[in-house]
Formats: C-alpha cells, structure tokens, sequence
C-alpha cells in the first residue's frame, strides 16, 4: 500500500480515478429537437473543422459600426479576437432592438422580494441605460474609467453596466453582500473614479443596509480614487440616509439634471468591457478582465444554442448581477439576444419555500437557470412546496456552478421539469465568460451528473500531468486547447500572475489549466469531478470529492454532502464527510454506518468515509460553492484559514466546536 505524501494538493502522481458510473440516458424528445434553435449534430464536426469561422459567423450577428478583419490573433497566452471591428455592447443589446418589433416587449421584469413589481420595455430600458450614461459623463466618467457597482438584484444594476458600456467605461460589479473590507479591496484594485450603490436591498425581509457598508468602505479616505457615489433609492426613507456633502448624490436626483440622450461611444473589439473579481482560495482576489466583441459573441451564440432562446421565451436567471452568471446570463446574454429576462432581488425560502415555484407560476416562466446548491435546497424542503404550483409552463432547465449530483439532477427533471424539460448542466467560470462544456438539448442525449460535451467550437479536453489526452473513462486535468472568444484577456494589473495561474501548469504545451479535475466517457462526454485542490489521495488513488459526494446524496436520508480528506498516518488521506440530512431524517450512528457501507457499495471500499458528521448546514462561498479547505482545517483540527468569502461564518465555527466534540 503506498503511503502518499500528507499535502493537501494531492493532485500529482496518480491519475484521478473516476467510480461513478452513471447509466440513465436522457435524449431530446422528438418535439423539442422539432422546435429547437439547433438540431443538428453536424453542426460539432463542421465547429471542429474551423472554429474561427464558426465564431466569425456567430459574430457576424452582432451589430457592428465597422466589420472586423481578423477573427483571431493568437500569441499564447494572450488571444485577440474580431480584430478591427468597432461596435458598442450597449447598442447590441438595445438599440438594434428599438429597430424592430422588440420595442416594446419586455427586456425586464422584476421581482422585488416585498413584492413590489415593475416591467420595462426594451424602449424603457434603452430610456434609462441613456439618461444614466449622461449621469456618468456629467459626473466625468470617460472611456476606460472604472466604475464599482455595489446594488442588490434590481434592474439599476442592469441599467449600471449597460450605461458603463455606452460611454465605455469598465465596470466592476461587487456582489451586495459583501463586507466594507472586499468593497475596499475592489474599488482600489480597480482605482474605480465612481461608487454606484443602494440606500440598502431586501433578503428575507430585512434591509441590507448597502450605503453604510459603502461608507464604511470608504471611510478616512481610504478609497482615495473614488470621487463621487451615486446612492439609489431602494429600501428606505431618503431622510434617514446620511448623504456626504459634495461626494454623495441621489440617483434619481441626478437623473433629473442629466441629459436624456447619450450616443453609444464606438468601442475597439478588444476594449475592456469589465473587470470581475474571483476570490480564488487564497491570496488576493483576481480581477477577471473582459474585453467586448468576443465576450459579446459567445455569450450571444450560449443563449441561443444552450438556452435555445426564443421570441416567446420568459427566461429566469436566479443569479445575482455580482456573479459572471448574472453578467453574462442576466445582462449582456439575454439582452444581446432580445430575451425576456426575469429578476428576482431576494432569496428563496421567503416569505416561503415556495418563492421560487409562486414567481414562475407567477410570470410563466419558460426557461430556469439555476444552481445545484439551491436545487439540494428544494430537495432538503421536500416536494410539498414545488406541489402547491403550476410549473406547466416551464420548457428548458439549467443548472450551473458545481457539479450537479446524478441525484440532484433527477430531482430537478421530475419535480421541477415534470419529466419533460431538457435539463442543460453548463460548465464554465469567470475566466472563460460563457458556456463551454454544456448539452445543445435539442441535440445531445443528456447523463445526470455530466455537463457532456464542449460548447462547438470549444477546444476542452482531459489530460494527464505532462498535458497528453488521457484515454476515454479516465480522469486528469480540464484544460482547453485553443483560444475561445469569451476567454478573459489577462488579470487587471497582473499580468505574471495571469500566465502563471492558467498557463505555466503544461509549460509550453500552451494549454490552459482550468483548475477542475474531469473525466471523459467513452462516448466522449465530460464529468466534473470538483476542483483539483480539492482532490483526495487515499491509499495512493485519488478519488474525486464529487463522486463521494454523489454517492452520498444518492442516500435517501442525504440532500447535501461535503468531503474531504485529513492527514492520516497509514492511507495518507482518510475521508470525512459533512453530511446535511432532508428534513425528516435523523442523524444518528446507524445511519452513520449505514452511510458509510452505501457509499462503499456504490463506488468502492476505498472510498469509505472514515468519519461522518451530520451538520444542518455546510459552509459555502457567497455563490453558494462548498467551501472544502475550511472543512480541512477543521478536520486537521487547525485554526481555521480565511473566512471572508464565507456566506455565514458562524456555520465554520459551528462545525468545528461539533468534530471537536465529536471526535473528543
Ligand atoms: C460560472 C461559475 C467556476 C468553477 C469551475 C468549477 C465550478 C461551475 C460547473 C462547475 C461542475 C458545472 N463549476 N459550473 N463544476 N459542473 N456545471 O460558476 O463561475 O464562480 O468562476 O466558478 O465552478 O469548479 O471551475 P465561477
């Protein structure tokens, strides 16, 4: 038996084993594939012949103020895309509609969690993005300036980028519920002129009070770029806000003083259209930078093809605009494609369980992107909420963020889907911009628990440590091969650190290292098997923590399972699960064993967890990710590494007083 090395990163050496083995097979109904955007599977060969000219035709939808001359310039790792072309991404996603019929339809309907609703036009929202471009320049925003935009899910948020990007501005976006230090963070990484916020947003019936977050951000001058914050008035009385004289100013204020009418800056293809941050587990967050056509064109041809978004469709995001999902799926994707797109600004569980169900019932919604953290939610709170709703309308389901457990996924189809929507798990990150392994679900035959096959044109594959495809059924390394249109251009600042973190891993291979494990079938479809970081060695196999997970949550009693592994003498790793129970079910010691001898069965001995702890709730990223490095270190027993990026922090210190105990 061969003891393995105790480090955490216990990626090297062995091949990443993959056990799950997953039989159900899902293909296009006949009616779907009938109507569908895109029915043909040639369409993957003709992609893979040329993907230049695949994307060159996809581009080639947008609306330019000059055609483009070259569609790729590629000097590893840095990728050109469209080169020569000048558009502007605010014109695309509404001008060019005020051409036509979409006029008047809904670009935006809104959800307020108090209940409060409100619909604007293409036509009002073109009306808003250009009276707020003229708040923007009055406030002395040029092309290439930074922005921070700090708001709760409402359609200013919307409005805010889609006005950076009429007069060229960068935005950045820092999700609403995080604290003054990331705010900080942000805001001087990007050296970003204008502060755009909230007096405060709605969850679960409270005010987030996002400007004294904002305030405290910027306190003593601590933000010394910032000149002046725009606040918005969303949650309370105006006169109880305190406003900075000179610095602060209401957005509807300057919205009276401000012309009404801004001409869409012409934009480069390359031009920065935003910067993300990513918090990554350690070190300072990266700031994702994006640039314009490519970014606008994948995140067009995606909608199109993964979503198969139609005239008719109301399609339903539930991310926030903080994340690269509500960017480019709540934003630039749907609004670039003409779609109707639903906002929802509060959380799920209120006043009910049944939000969810009671907006899509609600407002017919057709198409419903969300994430598996959510899904293992609904699945915790049982079938009696989902019940209560006429889901009937619904024809497409999505599924983005993490792998999607086997179990989780059937879940969805039946009870949400009603058995007959096509169900598209997308995998993808901040740094790729849009869909790059995901089912075209009028085409491709879909598998629980794998995302199938790369988006066409989209260079994936798997490899081994010295960057060589690994044969059909084994696992290694995600990477891609080529460059893609949506790809991000470097880290805003940074550049050594882009090529390090993506591009140093197969050295001159030029491959680019997405930092997730995969498998690939024998059909060719691709299984995510969780971050590489994130990967056990027990007894010298590396086991995913997906398939343990997935093995877990395929338990009746489970909704949601987090594993790691901790130091052990013999096996190097042994595994501990963090076990979340559907409600109704207890946590007691048999069914702690009986756990145990399920997931041995299902996937292997190895794979038995050593020690299983029942817990309500697992700590998770603000998007909602298992975060796995603090459930190491408490199982190691160390003081527990940065919390910051945690949604509840107290869950942490819950669980770890509970191992401590537990263990003791
Ligand atoms: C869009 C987004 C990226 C990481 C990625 C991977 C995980 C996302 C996934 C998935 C398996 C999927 N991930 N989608 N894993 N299946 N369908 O989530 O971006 O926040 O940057 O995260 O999320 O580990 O590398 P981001």
């Amino acid at each position: 038996m061969a003891t393995a090395a105790n480090t955490m990163t216990s990626n090297d050496g062995a091949a990443i084993e993959a056990r799950l083995s997953e039989e159900r097979l899902f293909p296009p109904s006949e009616t779907f594939s009938a109507g569908a955007n895109i029915s043909d599977p040639a369409i993957y060969e003709k992609a893979g012949e040329n993907p230049e000219a695949f994307w060159a035709e996809w581009a080639r939808q947008l609306e330019w103020v000059e055609p483009f001359h070259t569609v790729c310039e590629w000097n590893p790792p840095h990728a050109k895309w469209f080169l020569g072309g000048k558009l502007n991404l605010a014109a695309n996603c509404l001008d060019r509609h005020l051409k036509n019929a979409r006029r008047n339809k809904a670009a935006i309907i809104f959800e307020g969690e108090p209940g409060d609703t409100r619909v604007l036009t293409y036509y009002d929202l073109w009306r808003e993005v250009n009276n707020f471009s003229g708040v923007l320049q009055h406030l002395g925003v040029g092309k290439g300036d930074r922005v921070t935009i700090y708001l709760p899910m409402i359609p200013e948020a919307a409005i805010a980028m889609l006005a950076c990007a009429r007069i060229g501005a960068i935005h950045t976006v820092v999700f609403g519920g995080f604290s003054a230090d990331s705010l900080r963070e942000r805001i001087n990484d990007s050296q970003s002129k204008v502060l755009i916020t909230a007096d405060g947003g709605w969850r679960r019936g409270n005010v987030v009070q996002l400007k004294l977050t904002a305030d405290e951000a910027l306190e003593g001058g601590a933000c010394p770029t910032i000149e002046n914050v725009v606040v918005y008035n969303r949650a309370a009385d105006p006169r109880h806000v305190a406003m900075t004289e000179g610095r602060d100013h209401w957005w509807h204020r300057l919205m009276e003083i401000s012309p009404k009418r801004v001409d869409p800056e012409v934009m480069d293809s390359e031009d920065p259209l935003y910067i993300l941050y990513t918090s990554g587990s350690t070190g300072k967050p990266k700031g994702i930078l994006h640039t314009s056509a490519g970014y606008l064109t994948q995140a067009l041809a995606t909608m199109k093809w993964t979503f198969d978004i139609k005239d008719e469709d109301v399609y339903w995001c539930t991310a926030d605009v903080g994340w690269v999902t509500g960017h480019s799926y709540v934003v630039y994707g749907p609004l670039a494609a003409g779609a109707t797109v639903l906002m929802y600004e509060g959380a799920p569980d209120w006043p009910h369980r049944d939000r969810f169900w009671e907006v899509i019932e609600k407002y017919g919604v057709t198409v419903f992107y969300t994430a598996p953290t959510a899904i293992r939610a609904f699945m915790k709170w049982g079938t009696e909420h989902v019940e209560k709703h006429d889901l009937s309308s619904l024809r497409l389901l999505g599924s983005v963020g993490e792998p999607i457990n086997p179990e989780a996924w059937i879940w969805y189809h039946e009870q949400i889907g009603g058995g007959k929507c096509p169900i598209v798990d997308t995998w993808w990150q901040t740094e790729t911009g849009a869909h790059m392994i995901t089912p075209l679900p009028g085409v491709v035959s879909t598998k629980p628990g794998s995302a199938t096959r790369p988006f066409p044109g989209i260079g994936a594959d798997v490899v081994d440590e010295n960057g060589d495809s690994v044969p059909p059924g084994s696992g290694g390394f995600l990477v891609m091969r080529t460059p893609w249109p949506s790809m991000l251009r470097t880290l805003w600042g940074d550049d050594d650190r882009y090529q390090k973190t993506y591009w140093s891993k197969f050295g001159s291979k030029n491959l680019y290292f997405a930092g997730d494990g995969a498998r690939r079938d024998e059909d060719g479809y691709f299984w995510l098997l969780g971050r590489v970081d994130d990967i056990m060695l027990v007894a010298g196999h590396n086991i995913s923590t997906m398939e343990v997970e997935s093995a877990l949550v395929s338990h009746p009693a489970v909704a949601e399972a987090a594993v790691i592994g901790r130091t052990h003498e013999i096996k190097g790793q042994a595994i501990a699960a963090f076990v979340t129970l559907k409600d109704g079910f207890r946590g007691t010691s048999e069914l702690a064993g009986e756990l145990k001898e399920h997931v041995a069965h299902h996937i292997g001995v190895i794979c038995r967890p050593d020690d299983i702890l029942f817990s309500a709730e697992l700590p998770k990223t603000r998007s909602g990710k298992i975060m796995r490095r603090l459930l190491r270190d408490i199982a190691e027993g160390r003081a527990l590494g940065d919390t910051t990026t945690l949604a509840d922090p107290s869950v942490v210190a819950g669980l770890k007083d509970k191992y401590e105990n537990a263990e003791g």
